[in-house]
């Protein structure tokens, strides 16, 4: 059922208030626990570029279950059983990558939403407690249920107005690593020609009234800073492996200085 933790997205989305995630990439229970447990408001584990697949993500809904933090799936593609599959044990919606037209938001919107507003199919699952809740759950899903377009080529750009012009589609999440392979500058996700891109999405989001997001992959203090002047509120902080990387890694330099190695 909806909880708190995905009644306070559903609230910061449509107001456009901050709300600060971050994001599973091991595809493990026990990472998205302690993430849940440091205070993210929503973690999206990923499975277009994991093996985690739909098991992976009952698994984690289980883990973070009452901790106040709202699972949200990065989902191969817009395809309507796998939307279907991740809402049904326990997702608070779905985040599609590389959407490129109206017609692929419009298919994840159908996917995750039931009639007459889409085409998700009914069922006892995880997430009606398996039928105890299912009155409640089926009259409120399809408000509840969060769908983001990620934006990560430059025909995503180029066609921003009509994919946000979709119901249903609640705002975008830029990806900036496969938006920089996109513009011809792989890695430079600050080049100048991709923070034009940034700009003019998040100016779209504002003229459509959706929310911008971005993946802050790796996080600084000044790209924090920059996100807020731009307007970004759905935020999504660095990653289960790069913060396990980062402070495996200074932990490492501390102890070699210590301990004089070389
Ligand atoms: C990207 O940077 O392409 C991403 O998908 C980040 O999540
Ligand atoms: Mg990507």
């Amino acid at each position: 059922m909806f909880n708190g933790s995905e009644l306070r997205l559903r609230k910061a989305l449509d107001s456009k208030t901050p709300i600060i995630g971050s994001w599973i990439q091991t595809s493990s229970p026990t990472c998205a626990e302690i993430l849940a447990n440091a205070g993210f408001a929503w973690l999206g584990i990923d499975c277009e570029h994991t093996s985690a697949g739909v098991q992976g993500v009952e698994n984690i809904a289980r883990a973070i279950h009452g901790r106040n933090t709202a699972l949200l799936v990065r989902v191969s593609r817009a395809d309507i059983i796998e939307i279907r599959q991740c809402l049904d044990v326990g997702a608070a919606g779905v985040i599609v990558p590389m959407v490129e037209t109206a017609a692929q938001a419009r298919t994840a919107v159908a996917a995750a939403k039931y009639p007459p507003d889409g085409v998700r199919g009914y069922c006892f699952g995880r997430m009606n407690d398996w039928g105890a809740c299912f009155d409640e759950y089926a009259a409120t899903a399809n408000k509840s249920v969060v769908v983001i377009a990620m934006i990560e080529t430059k025909a995503g750009v180029d066609n921003i107005d009509e994919i946000l012009a979709v119901g249903g589609i609640d705002g975008i999440f830029i990806g900036p690593y496969d938006m920089s392979g996109s513009y011809g500058v792989p890695g430079q996700t600050q080049h100048p020609h991709l923070k034009k891109a940034y700009q003019s999405l998040v100016e779209a989001c504002r003229r459509h009234g959706k929310v911008a997001g971005q993946h802050i992959v790796k996080s600084t203090p000044g790209k924090l800073n920059e996100a807020v002047a731009l307007g970004y509120t759905f935020i999504c902080l660095d990653a289960d492996i790069i913060l396990m990387h980062q402070s495996a890694r200074a932990v490492m330099e501390t102890a070699k200085e210590t301990f004089n190695i070389k």
